[in-house]
Protein backbone atom coordinates (compact mmCIF):
# COMPACT_ATOMS: atom_id res chain seq x y z
CA UNK A 1 0.00 0.00 0.00
CA UNK A 2 0.87 3.56 -0.66
CA UNK A 3 2.09 5.37 2.38
CA UNK A 4 1.47 8.88 2.97
CA UNK A 5 2.71 11.58 4.98
CA UNK A 6 -0.87 13.53 5.94
CA UNK A 7 -0.56 16.91 7.13
CA UNK A 8 -3.46 17.41 9.09
CA UNK A 9 -4.71 21.53 8.85
CA UNK A 10 -7.55 22.49 11.57
CA UNK A 11 -9.74 25.57 11.04
CA UNK A 12 -11.65 26.61 13.81
CA UNK A 13 -14.48 28.71 11.31
CA UNK A 14 -17.86 29.85 12.34
CA UNK A 15 -18.75 32.56 10.43
CA UNK A 16 -19.68 31.21 7.05
CA UNK A 17 -22.83 30.87 9.11
CA UNK A 18 -25.34 31.42 11.88
CA UNK A 19 -24.74 28.66 14.34
CA UNK A 20 -22.16 28.48 16.73
CA UNK A 21 -20.12 25.86 17.59
CA UNK A 22 -18.73 24.74 14.62
CA UNK A 23 -15.32 26.11 15.52
CA UNK A 24 -14.59 23.52 17.59
CA UNK A 25 -15.40 21.05 14.73
CA UNK A 26 -11.60 20.42 14.60
CA UNK A 27 -10.66 19.37 18.33
CA UNK A 28 -14.07 17.44 17.76
CA UNK A 29 -12.20 15.38 15.23
CA UNK A 30 -8.63 15.25 16.79
CA UNK A 31 -10.57 13.87 19.65
CA UNK A 32 -12.38 11.29 18.68
CA UNK A 33 -8.66 10.21 17.57
CA UNK A 34 -8.00 10.81 14.32
CA UNK A 35 -4.11 11.06 14.80
CA UNK A 36 -3.97 6.97 15.99
CA UNK A 37 -6.80 6.19 13.52
CA UNK A 38 -4.12 7.39 10.04
CA UNK A 39 -1.16 6.42 12.17
CA UNK A 40 -2.38 2.73 12.59
CA UNK A 41 -2.73 2.12 9.09
CA UNK A 42 1.09 2.87 8.05
CA UNK A 43 0.52 6.26 6.94
CA UNK A 44 2.87 9.43 8.96
CA UNK A 45 0.80 12.33 10.28
CA UNK A 46 1.79 15.70 10.97
CA UNK A 47 -0.04 18.30 13.16
CA UNK A 48 -0.12 21.59 11.58
CA UNK A 49 -2.13 22.98 14.63
CA UNK A 50 -5.24 24.94 13.61
CA UNK A 51 -5.43 28.22 11.27
CA UNK A 52 -6.40 31.86 13.19
CA UNK A 53 -9.38 33.08 13.07
CA UNK A 54 -10.16 36.92 14.05
CA UNK A 55 -13.74 37.34 15.78
CA UNK A 56 -16.52 38.67 13.51
CA UNK A 57 -19.84 40.58 14.34
CA UNK A 58 -21.57 38.66 12.20
CA UNK A 59 -22.77 41.74 9.93
CA UNK A 60 -24.23 41.39 6.11
CA UNK A 61 -22.13 43.52 4.29
CA UNK A 62 -24.23 46.23 2.50
CA UNK A 63 -22.75 46.56 -0.74
CA UNK A 64 -21.68 42.18 -1.36
CA UNK A 65 -24.45 40.57 0.64
CA UNK A 66 -21.37 38.81 2.45
CA UNK A 67 -22.02 37.74 5.89
CA UNK A 68 -18.54 38.49 7.76
CA UNK A 69 -16.49 38.82 4.23
CA UNK A 70 -13.45 40.42 5.62
CA UNK A 71 -13.07 37.39 8.39
CA UNK A 72 -13.25 35.10 6.04
CA UNK A 73 -11.49 36.19 2.77
CA UNK A 74 -8.28 36.55 5.42
CA UNK A 75 -8.95 33.01 6.92
CA UNK A 76 -9.48 31.50 3.17
CA UNK A 77 -5.70 33.40 2.48
CA UNK A 78 -4.13 31.83 5.11
CA UNK A 79 -5.33 28.30 4.85
CA UNK A 80 -4.41 28.52 1.06
CA UNK A 81 -0.98 29.35 1.81
CA UNK A 82 -1.02 26.58 4.50
CA UNK A 83 -2.45 24.35 1.71
CA UNK A 84 -0.09 25.09 -0.68
CA UNK A 85 2.72 24.31 1.17
CA UNK A 86 1.32 21.29 2.35
CA UNK A 87 1.18 20.07 -1.09
CA UNK A 88 4.13 21.51 -1.95
CA UNK A 89 6.08 19.48 -0.05
CA UNK A 90 4.34 16.47 -1.48
CA UNK A 91 2.22 15.45 1.50
CA UNK A 92 -1.63 14.76 1.91
CA UNK A 93 -3.70 17.80 2.72
CA UNK A 94 -6.79 16.54 5.38
CA UNK A 95 -8.05 19.86 6.88
CA UNK A 96 -10.70 19.66 9.46
CA UNK A 97 -13.41 22.37 9.82
CA UNK A 98 -15.03 24.73 10.40
CA UNK A 99 -17.83 25.55 8.22
CA UNK A 100 -17.33 24.78 4.63
CA UNK A 101 -16.70 28.32 3.87
CA UNK A 102 -13.38 27.01 4.62
CA UNK A 103 -13.07 25.11 1.15
CA UNK A 104 -12.51 28.71 -0.49
CA UNK A 105 -9.00 28.55 0.79
CA UNK A 106 -8.34 24.84 0.50
CA UNK A 107 -8.90 24.91 -3.31
CA UNK A 108 -6.95 27.95 -3.62
CA UNK A 109 -3.62 26.39 -1.65
CA UNK A 110 -4.87 22.91 -3.85
CA UNK A 111 -5.31 24.09 -7.51
CA UNK A 112 -2.37 26.20 -7.94
CA UNK A 113 -0.52 22.41 -8.13
CA UNK A 114 -2.65 20.93 -10.81
CA UNK A 115 -3.27 21.29 -14.30
CA UNK A 116 -6.84 19.92 -14.62
CA UNK A 117 -7.68 19.55 -10.74
CA UNK A 118 -11.40 17.60 -10.26
CA UNK A 119 -13.79 17.84 -7.29
CA UNK A 120 -15.75 15.62 -5.28
CA UNK A 121 -18.52 17.43 -3.38
CA UNK A 122 -19.99 15.36 -1.01
CA UNK A 123 -22.78 17.43 1.06
CA UNK A 124 -26.96 17.66 1.16
CA UNK A 125 -26.40 21.00 -0.49
CA UNK A 126 -24.56 22.26 -3.71
CA UNK A 127 -23.05 25.27 -1.97
CA UNK A 128 -23.38 27.00 -5.41
CA UNK A 129 -24.70 30.58 -4.28
CA UNK A 130 -23.57 33.73 -4.89
CA UNK A 131 -23.55 36.79 -3.59
CA UNK A 132 -26.62 37.57 -6.02
CA UNK A 133 -29.03 34.05 -4.94
CA UNK A 134 -27.66 33.42 -1.52
CA UNK A 135 -31.30 33.82 0.66
CA UNK A 136 -29.21 33.75 3.67
CA UNK A 137 -25.59 36.09 3.03
CA UNK A 138 -23.84 33.31 4.30
CA UNK A 139 -20.70 32.20 2.49
CA UNK A 140 -20.75 28.48 3.82
CA UNK A 141 -23.57 27.88 1.08
CA UNK A 142 -21.34 29.29 -1.37
CA UNK A 143 -17.87 27.95 -1.62
CA UNK A 144 -18.39 25.85 -4.42
CA UNK A 145 -20.00 28.43 -6.94
CA UNK A 146 -16.62 30.60 -6.17
CA UNK A 147 -13.95 27.98 -6.68
CA UNK A 148 -15.49 27.84 -10.53
CA UNK A 149 -15.40 31.34 -10.91
CA UNK A 150 -19.35 32.39 -9.92
CA UNK A 151 -19.74 34.96 -7.08
CA UNK A 152 -18.34 38.29 -5.69
CA UNK A 153 -14.56 38.63 -6.69
CA UNK A 154 -13.63 39.18 -3.20
CA UNK A 155 -14.27 34.97 -2.72
CA UNK A 156 -13.27 33.92 -6.16
CA UNK A 157 -10.03 35.77 -6.15
CA UNK A 158 -8.50 34.17 -3.03
CA UNK A 159 -4.85 33.81 -3.56
CA UNK A 160 -5.03 35.83 -7.13
CA UNK A 161 -6.29 33.24 -9.02
CA UNK A 162 -9.58 32.21 -10.63
CA UNK A 163 -11.04 29.29 -10.95
CA UNK A 164 -9.61 26.82 -9.00
CA UNK A 165 -11.52 24.06 -10.68
CA UNK A 166 -13.39 24.12 -13.95
CA UNK A 167 -17.51 23.24 -13.47
CA UNK A 168 -16.84 19.64 -15.73
CA UNK A 169 -14.75 18.29 -13.32
CA UNK A 170 -17.15 18.69 -9.79
CA UNK A 171 -19.19 15.97 -8.61
CA UNK A 172 -21.64 16.74 -6.34
CA UNK A 173 -22.96 13.24 -4.23
CA UNK A 174 -25.63 13.59 -1.87
CA UNK A 175 -27.44 16.76 -2.79
CA UNK A 176 -30.94 16.80 -1.90
CA UNK A 177 -31.51 20.56 -0.74
CA UNK A 178 -30.76 22.63 -3.82
CA UNK A 179 -31.78 26.82 -3.69
CA UNK A 180 -33.43 28.04 -7.36
CA UNK A 181 -30.27 29.96 -8.21
CA UNK A 182 -27.92 26.63 -7.59
CA UNK A 183 -30.15 24.84 -9.79
CA UNK A 184 -29.82 27.73 -12.53
CA UNK A 185 -25.73 27.26 -12.21
CA UNK A 186 -25.87 23.42 -12.20
CA UNK A 187 -27.61 23.59 -15.63
CA UNK A 188 -25.99 26.43 -16.91
CA UNK A 189 -22.44 24.30 -16.76
CA UNK A 190 -24.00 20.55 -17.28
CA UNK A 191 -22.52 19.90 -13.35
CA UNK A 192 -22.73 16.59 -12.49
CA UNK A 193 -24.83 15.32 -9.26
CA UNK A 194 -25.80 12.26 -8.37
CA UNK A 195 -28.68 13.33 -5.93
CA UNK A 196 -30.29 11.33 -3.17
CA UNK A 197 -32.73 10.28 -6.48
CA UNK A 198 -29.90 8.88 -8.15
CA UNK A 199 -28.22 7.43 -5.46
CA UNK A 200 -31.36 5.42 -4.15
CA UNK A 201 -32.25 4.67 -8.00
CA UNK A 202 -28.75 3.41 -8.89
CA UNK A 203 -27.13 2.36 -5.65
CA UNK A 204 -23.99 3.95 -4.10
CA UNK A 205 -21.76 1.40 -5.99
CA UNK A 206 -22.90 2.07 -9.37
CA UNK A 207 -22.59 6.53 -8.31
CA UNK A 208 -18.85 6.16 -7.18
CA UNK A 209 -17.99 3.44 -10.44
CA UNK A 210 -19.35 6.34 -12.54
CA UNK A 211 -18.13 9.23 -10.67
CA UNK A 212 -14.66 7.75 -10.39
CA UNK A 213 -14.87 6.85 -14.22
CA UNK A 214 -16.04 9.95 -15.12
CA UNK A 215 -13.30 11.96 -13.34
CA UNK A 216 -10.20 9.83 -14.74
CA UNK A 217 -11.56 8.81 -18.10
CA UNK A 218 -14.01 11.35 -19.13
CA UNK A 219 -12.37 14.52 -17.41
CA UNK A 220 -8.09 12.95 -17.29
CA UNK A 221 -8.13 14.52 -13.68
CA UNK A 222 -4.81 15.02 -12.55
CA UNK A 223 -5.57 15.00 -8.96
CA UNK A 224 -9.02 15.32 -7.11
CA UNK A 225 -9.93 16.87 -3.79
CA UNK A 226 -12.65 15.49 -1.88
CA UNK A 227 -14.89 17.89 -0.04
CA UNK A 228 -17.30 15.89 2.46
CA UNK A 229 -19.50 18.08 4.50
CA UNK A 230 -21.03 15.96 7.11
CA UNK A 231 -24.58 17.15 6.75
CA UNK A 232 -24.20 14.98 3.21
CA UNK A 233 -25.06 11.73 5.57
CA UNK A 234 -28.26 11.37 6.85
CA UNK A 235 -28.70 13.28 10.36
CA UNK A 236 -29.41 9.71 12.52
CA UNK A 237 -25.98 9.13 11.99
CA UNK A 238 -24.66 12.72 12.10
CA UNK A 239 -26.52 14.59 14.45
CA UNK A 240 -24.03 17.01 14.84
CA UNK A 241 -24.54 19.34 12.11
CA UNK A 242 -25.74 22.98 11.30
CA UNK A 243 -28.66 22.12 9.09
CA UNK A 244 -29.43 18.88 9.22
CA UNK A 245 -31.96 17.51 6.32
CA UNK A 246 -33.46 14.51 6.38
CA UNK A 247 -33.39 11.50 3.47
CA UNK A 248 -29.83 11.57 3.49
CA UNK A 249 -26.83 9.03 2.70
CA UNK A 250 -26.51 6.32 5.02
CA UNK A 251 -23.85 5.05 7.14
CA UNK A 252 -22.82 2.17 5.26
CA UNK A 253 -23.13 3.94 2.01
CA UNK A 254 -20.92 6.33 3.00
CA UNK A 255 -18.55 3.39 3.86
CA UNK A 256 -18.97 2.54 0.70
CA UNK A 257 -18.04 5.67 -1.09
CA UNK A 258 -14.71 6.14 0.76
CA UNK A 259 -13.22 2.75 0.46
CA UNK A 260 -13.98 2.95 -3.41
CA UNK A 261 -12.43 6.36 -3.35
CA UNK A 262 -9.46 4.69 -1.95
CA UNK A 263 -9.70 1.48 -4.08
CA UNK A 264 -9.57 3.96 -7.05
CA UNK A 265 -6.28 5.52 -5.75
CA UNK A 266 -8.07 8.90 -6.94
CA UNK A 267 -8.05 11.34 -3.86
CA UNK A 268 -5.07 13.31 -3.54
CA UNK A 269 -6.77 15.77 -1.20
CA UNK A 270 -9.80 16.04 1.42
CA UNK A 271 -11.53 18.08 3.71
CA UNK A 272 -14.13 17.05 6.37
CA UNK A 273 -16.78 20.14 7.84
CA UNK A 274 -19.71 21.32 9.57
CA UNK A 275 -19.08 18.99 12.39
CA UNK A 276 -20.78 20.95 15.02
CA UNK A 277 -20.01 19.60 18.85
CA UNK A 278 -22.77 21.29 20.20
CA UNK A 279 -24.94 20.14 18.49
CA UNK A 280 -23.84 16.59 18.83
CA UNK A 281 -24.47 13.78 21.16
CA UNK A 282 -21.38 12.80 22.04
CA UNK A 283 -19.00 13.57 19.72
CA UNK A 284 -20.92 11.12 17.46
CA UNK A 285 -20.57 13.07 14.20
CA UNK A 286 -16.66 13.37 14.69
CA UNK A 287 -16.48 9.71 15.35
CA UNK A 288 -18.46 9.27 11.78
CA UNK A 289 -16.05 11.64 10.53
CA UNK A 290 -13.04 9.69 12.08
CA UNK A 291 -14.24 6.40 10.92
CA UNK A 292 -14.94 8.07 6.88
CA UNK A 293 -11.45 9.38 7.21
CA UNK A 294 -10.02 5.95 7.90
CA UNK A 295 -11.75 4.25 5.22
CA UNK A 296 -10.61 6.75 2.96
CA UNK A 297 -7.35 6.10 3.54
CA UNK A 298 -7.18 2.59 3.72
CA UNK A 299 -8.82 1.05 6.43
CA UNK A 300 -10.07 -2.45 5.49
CA UNK A 301 -11.87 -5.19 8.08
CA UNK A 302 -9.56 -8.08 6.67
C1 LIG B 1 -28.31 27.43 1.79
C2 LIG B 1 -27.63 28.78 1.81
C3 LIG B 1 -25.66 25.21 3.56
C4 LIG B 1 -24.32 23.89 4.58
C5 LIG B 1 -26.23 24.82 4.69
C6 LIG B 1 -27.69 26.48 2.82
C7 LIG B 1 -26.25 26.16 2.55
N1 LIG B 1 -28.28 26.85 0.47
N2 LIG B 1 -24.45 24.63 3.50
N3 LIG B 1 -25.38 23.98 5.31
N4 LIG B 1 -23.25 23.14 4.85
O1 LIG B 1 -27.74 29.50 2.79
O2 LIG B 1 -26.97 29.14 0.83
MN1 LIG C 1 -21.53 22.26 2.54
MN1 LIG D 1 -24.25 21.00 3.60
MN1 LIG E 1 -20.08 30.48 -16.00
Amino acid sequence: MNKLNVSIIGVPMDHGQMRRGVDMGPSAIRYAGVVDRIENLGHAVNDEGDIQIRKADGKVDENTNLRNMDVITEATEALGETVSGVAKAGNFPLVLGGDHSIAIGTLAGISEHYENLGVIWYDAHADMNTSETSPSGNIHGMPLAASFGHGHEKLTNIRGYSPKVKPENIVIIGARSVDPGERELIKEHGIKVFSMHEIDKMGMDHVMQESIRYLREERKTDGVHLSLDLDGIDPMYTPGVGTPVPGGISYRESHLAMEMLFDAGLITSAEFVEVNPILDEKNRTADVAVALIGSLLGEKLV
